[in-house]
């Protein structure tokens, strides 16, 4: 797909009427939200965001990219969302048309170096009255395994809190957390990447855990029919998409941690946010002219519900491989992709539906994770 990066899909939007600009000043602490909020709401999706003047910052934020099925199936270069059920069936009779990355030694996002890291400069948002603070809500958080040198790419919500630091909080059970353990344990300092814009196709690999062999990057590349270009981070061993807007780059210190929430979520509730690690930063580099794409959290409909469909649709084919007599999935929007799925299966014999269910581990939901984990993680993960 050509032009695939974040500036070409903010083209095709406006091409499309799918586009609306605010030239108004806007204020990224309450207000983007608030707007952004109202648009997610409306009628199919309201319209994707691009707020050209930010109170504080010389920089655009764009905001409801995803936030209908309409945009997030033109983000994936789709007709419609549905098709990705064709293509994980492909890829998962040939994992081998999955496209790895491609390195470049110099690329866009790193157009702009800050010599001294400075994130006051960017207009991050606070989404609601009672949050601790700003976060990045987009980030790909790119990590390494020190054993294998794997790279992992997962979405995982950023905190700022200063100009040079910034908390990760992910999960127990995800690839990044997976990471931190090995570095904690062997009391090392541990490198971390967080980028901002880059293709849709990799928010989207971001945010799935993704089942063995597939990794992101790849799965990206397969999706969007070319491989992700990736660029040496400059203060670090890791690599981040070369077209990406923005790149943080930083270490870990080991034993370093801090309270990152509180923090609005999808429940329409505000969780206490966790104890996590804090991340010094390194080096901070951006493309010229800097596009800062957000997302808000809060109650659906908002645009990770269309993140989630996207990833619906792929595990109807990655749990159809596990059992056959599946018909189709749906991970409602009223239980947030959380705890409930409703699954249509092919019954032929008494007792079937129990022993589908048994065949995925159902012994993962008591740990709370989504149904998507339920479904795709190896058992005992
Ligand atoms: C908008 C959005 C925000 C998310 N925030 C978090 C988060 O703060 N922490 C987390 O562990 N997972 C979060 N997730 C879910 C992870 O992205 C998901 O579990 C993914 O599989 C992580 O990648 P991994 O499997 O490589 O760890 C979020 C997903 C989305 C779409
Ligand atoms: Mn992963």
């Amino acid at each position: 797909m050509a032009g695939s990066d974040l500036r070409g899909f903010l083209a095709r939007l406006a091409a499309l009427g799918e586009l609306q600009r605010v030239d108004l000043e806007v204020d990224p602490e309450l207000e983007i939200a608030a707007i952004t909020d109202r648009h997610s709401k409306s009628p199919a999706g309201g319209k994707a965001l691009l707020f050209c003047r930010v109170k504080g910052s010389s920089f655009q934020v764009a905001t409801n990219l995803f936030g209908s099925y309409r945009r997030m199936a033109l983000a994936l270069g789709v007709e419609e969302l549905g098709e990705l059920t064709g293509r994980m069936q492909q890829l998962l009779r040939c994992p081998e048309d999955a496209l790895p990355p491609v390195p470049v030694a110099s690329a866009p996002c790193q157009e702009v170096v800050q010599q001294v890291p400075d994130l006051g400069l960017f207009p991050f948002l606070k989404s609601w009255p009672r949050d601790g603070g700003r976060f990045i809500t987009l980030p790909l958080v790119f990590t390494r395994d020190p054993a294998s040198g794997a790279l992992n790419c997962g979405m995982y919500r950023v905190r700022i809190f200063d100009d040079s630091s910034v908390g990760v909080r992910w999960k127990r059970g995800s690839g990044g957390f997976d990471h931190f353990e090995k570095y904690a344990s062997a009391g090392l300092k541990m490198p971390v990447a967080i980028a901002v814009g880059a293709d849709p196709a990799l928010a989207l690999a971001a945010s799935l855990p993704l089942p063995d062999p597939f990794d992101e990057l790849s799965f990206a590349g397969f999706l969007r029919g070319e491989p992700v270009v990736m660029v040496r981070c400059l203060s670090s061993e890791l690599s981040v998409p070369a077209d990406a807007e923005l790149v943080i780059e930083g270490y870990l210190e080991p034993g370093e941690t801090r309270p990152e929430g509180r923090f609005g979520n999808h429940t329409g509730r505000y969780e206490e946010g966790e104890e996590v690690p804090v991340l010094r930063i390194s080096c901070i580099t951006h493309r010229s002219r800097m596009i800062y794409q957000a997302t808000v959290v809060g109650p659906p409909p908002m645009e990770d519900c269309y993140l989630a469909k996207a990833g619906e649709r792929l595990l109807v084919a990655l749990s159809q491989s596990q059992c056959p007599e599946i018909v189709d999935i749906t991970l409602p929007v009223e239980g947030i992709f959380h705890g409930c799925a409703i699954i249509a299966i092919r019954k032929t014999a008494p007792g079937q539906g129990a022993a589908c269910w048994s065949r995925f581990g159902s012994a993962a939901g008591s740990k709370g994770e989504s149904c998507w984990s339920w479904l795709t993680r190896p058992r005992g993960r």
